[in-house]
């Protein structure tokens, strides 16, 4: 399914997502963020859907912002980017969170600015040994945007987030797997295997239970520990009414791999 600067294509329980403008390293304008928001709602809105792979064309995975676009400066004045933020990223960043399923960044190569921290929003990272990663906002003089100033610090901590924030210098994959920044740095030989591998695996899952393992872990950043022990106690009653607790102790017990059927909702 092509939907012009974004590609989608329907596996086996997964969709593997694709931003496609390789001629601008995959940077976002207005018909990427439209391409790619349509492509998330598809993927919530089909029930067959248990998984999505957000991966770019090319040797990128994304530049960030387009900066040649018209958004980022007009001719009759300063641009106001926060217009952007609220319309394109925010809602982006939201939408990754709130989607009822897996999303698995696949960074085949650079990641750079807003890409970057969208890839950071996204649940499981899987990169290329070739892939880096890149906060260049001081290089612009702008902040990390798209959620980068609340997932840095808590994916690697203060002195790494500001370091990388500050000084603008690339972090390659193998780092970043280091520091905990991503899930897997792999040979390049292997990236698409691995990725495909883990989207099937992924799409065999009880998704509803990991949609709010999701949940959960978001909301722990704002609560207390008792709060968090009340949220837990709560999404485990949910889950433990779920078929698919159901068919995973049935499975134990006859000793034999469970069939979960992930979303119910
Ligand atoms: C590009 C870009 C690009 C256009 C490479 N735009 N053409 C959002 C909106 C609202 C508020 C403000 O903030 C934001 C968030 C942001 O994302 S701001 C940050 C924007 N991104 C950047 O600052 C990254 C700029 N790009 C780079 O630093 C390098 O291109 C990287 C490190 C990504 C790749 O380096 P190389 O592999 O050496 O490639 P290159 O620099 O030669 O780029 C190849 C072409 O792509 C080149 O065009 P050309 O016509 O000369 O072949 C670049 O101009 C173009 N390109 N990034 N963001």
């Amino acid at each position: 399914m092509s939907d012009g600067p974004v590609l989608t294509d329907v596996r086996d329980g997964w969709r593997l997502i694709t931003l496609n403008r390789p001629e601008k390293l995959n940077a976002f304008n207005e018909a990427v963020h439209a391409g790619l928001r349509r492509a998330l709602a598809g993927a919530e809105a089909d029930p067959a859907c248990r998984c999505v792979v957000l991966t770019g064309a090319g040797r990128a995975f994304s530049a960030g912002q387009d900066l040649g676009d018209r958004v980022m400066g007009e001719a009759d004045g300063p641009p106001d980017l926060s217009v952007t933020l609220e319309t394109h990223y925010n809602p982006l960043i939201r939408a990754i969170r709130r989607l009822p399923m897996p999303v698995i960044a696949a960074v085949n190569g650079v990641a750079a600015g807003a890409a970057a921290n969208i890839v950071f929003a996204c649940d499981i990272t899987i990169a290329a040994k070739s892939a880096k990663f890149l906060e260049p906002f001081a290089s612009l003089g702008l902040v990390p945007d798209a959620g980068g100033t609340w997932t840095l610090p808590r994916l690697v901590g203060n002195a790494r987030a500001w370091g990388m924030a500050m000084l603008a210098e690339p972090v390659p994959a193998e780092s970043a797997e280091a520091w905990g920044l991503i899930w897997k740095a792999v040979d390049d030989g292997e990236f698409t295997a691995t990725v495909e591998q883990l989207a099937a695996r992924l799409a065999k899952a009880p998704t509803d239970g990991l949609a709010r393992m999701k949940r959960a872990f978001d909301a722990s950043w704002a609560n207390t520990l008792d709060q968090q022990l009340d949220l837990e106690r709560d999404v485990q009653r949910e889950a433990g009414r779920s078929p698919d607790y159901a068919e995973g102790v049935t499975a134990f017990l006859q000793k034999r791999p469970p069939r979960f059927r992930g979303r119910f909702g």
